[in-house]
């Protein structure tokens, strides 16, 4: 058993008092909070190594160089990757998937091919995507949920076919937490002939993931939504691909020589990274790895699903919520999304506001979504491993209350 109780005070955020309660954080699926390990570890880059990095033979960017390509090395072991080779640092999850529409997707899809994605993508893994359909005259062809608010994986069957170039889907909904069946996904994809991309964005913070196991030939996720400061993402492609696919971005670091004729390209990884990087968020982001493979990714799971079942039980009772997606917690991250009948998501933000909690309310970048679920947007608490039972017992204590106060606005 692991002491989450601990795990909590590495968190000083989590001392905060909001309107004069102490906060309870429930809006990890847009961020999550970051560890003293990992806020330290910026301040002592920014006050004892802060250089440059690939360039300098000084000691300062010697040790920069290593912090940086270290932070990669622990990402690579963390997705279960073969090489540190096919780890590409971006700014965020956002701008992974456009490279690989724009490095990938412009050379490989043409008019006619399909590409499939599922109903319930982040607008960062549909934009592109529909601006690249467009662009080329392809068509974007939509997994669809099933009844029990899961995919609908004998529709997957039916529409990946050989005509699919390429399946993007997410890992895990943020709206819903809904978990999505990658193996399945994938292995329809590669029997098609099609590439295979997962939007890790709020699948990697929280469940173990491999991608040698999902066969996936992209990854992509955010460092911020998993202890690391913001500004950090990662692109995680086979090496055979990204071999293949030219840089997005010219100018130094991505090239090996350059002559007033012609420029070489760099290998990979850095063929991708072009530019002086995000040293020291890449360095603090290694930390911020280090803190969860310490933690054990089974173990984060497990305590996340402690207490999905434990809000589920309880907020499954109260008869004018209505929560949307899978309602067995089995088959979805810390995610819940609701509705209270009659109220508009953000007002139920405001009064969880004033208890002193935060959660979002909107349509969380999943404007499609909203539209298949019939709303406007969804209030949506969401959980990490600082969270306890009792924050829990305390937010489903505080709808009581603004279900009763919302009920008496309603009858006046
Ligand atoms: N994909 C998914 C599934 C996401 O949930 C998000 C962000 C992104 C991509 C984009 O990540 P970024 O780091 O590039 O911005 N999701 C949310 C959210 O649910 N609330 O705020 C951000």
């Amino acid at each position: 058993m692991k002491n989450w109780k601990q795990v909590r005070a590495d968190f000083p955020i989590l001392d905060r008092k909001i309107e004069g309660k102490p906060l309870i954080y429930l809006d990890n699926a847009a961020t999550s909070q970051k560890p003293l390990q990992v806020i330290n570890a910026l301040k002592n880059y920014y006050e004892n190594y802060n250089s440059n990095i690939h360039r300098g033979l000084h000691t300062m960017s010697e040790e920069a160089t290593l912090a940086y390509e270290g932070a990669r090395e622990r990402i690579a072991r963390f997705i279960d990757a073969a090489s540190e080779r096919e780890i590409i640092f971006t700014r965020n999850a956002t701008e992974a998937i456009n490279i690989v529409v724009e490095s990938w997707g412009k050379h490989n899809i043409q008019a006619g091919d399909e590409i499939v994605i599922t109903a319930m993508e982040h607008h960062s893994n549909f934009v592109p995507w529909q601006k690249l359909a467009e662009d080329k005259g392809a068509k974007l062809v939509y997994i669809e949920l099933a009844e029990d608010g899961n995919l609908d994986y004998q529709m997957a069957e039916r529409l990946i076919t050989n005509r699919t170039k390429i399946v993007a889907v997410t890992q895990m909904s943020n709206v819903m937490g809904t978990v999505v069946d990658l193996q399945k996904l994938g292995s329809l994809a590669h029997l098609n002939g099609a590439k295979f991309l997962v939007d890790g964005a709020q699948g990697v913070p929280h469940l173990p993931t491999s991608v040698r196991e999902s066969d996936c030939d992209f990854l992509v996720f955010s460092l911020h939504k998993m202890l690391g400061p913001t500004g950090v993402g990662v692109l995680y492609g086979k090496e055979e691909l990204l071999d293949l696919m030219p840089p997005m971005l010219y100018g130094g670091d991505m090239i090996s020589s350059v002559t007033r004729e012609k420029t070489t390209v760099n290998e990979l990884p850095w063929k991708f990274e072009a530019g002086t990087p995000n040293i020291a968020d890449v360095i603090a982001s290694g930390v911020a790895i280090d803190y969860l493979l310490a933690l054990g990714m089974e173990n984060v799971r497990a305590h996340e699903l402690d207490l999905t079942r434990h809000a589920m039980d309880l907020m499954l009772k109260l008869p004018s919520i209505k929560i949307y997606g899978p309602q067995n917690p089995e088959l979805k991250g810390g995610v819940i999304s609701f509705n209270y009948e009659g109220v508009h998501p953000h007002d139920m933000g405001q009064i969880l506001n004033e208890s002193g909690i935060a959660i979002r309310a909107g349509h969380h970048c999943c404007q499609p979504l909203m539209k298949t679920l019939g709303v406007m947007g969804t209030a949506r608490a969401s959980f990490y491993i600082y969270n306890t039972k009792e924050e829990i017992d305390f937010f489903v204590e505080a709808l009581i209350k603004a279900e009763k106060v919302l009920n008496y606005v309603a009858c006046r």
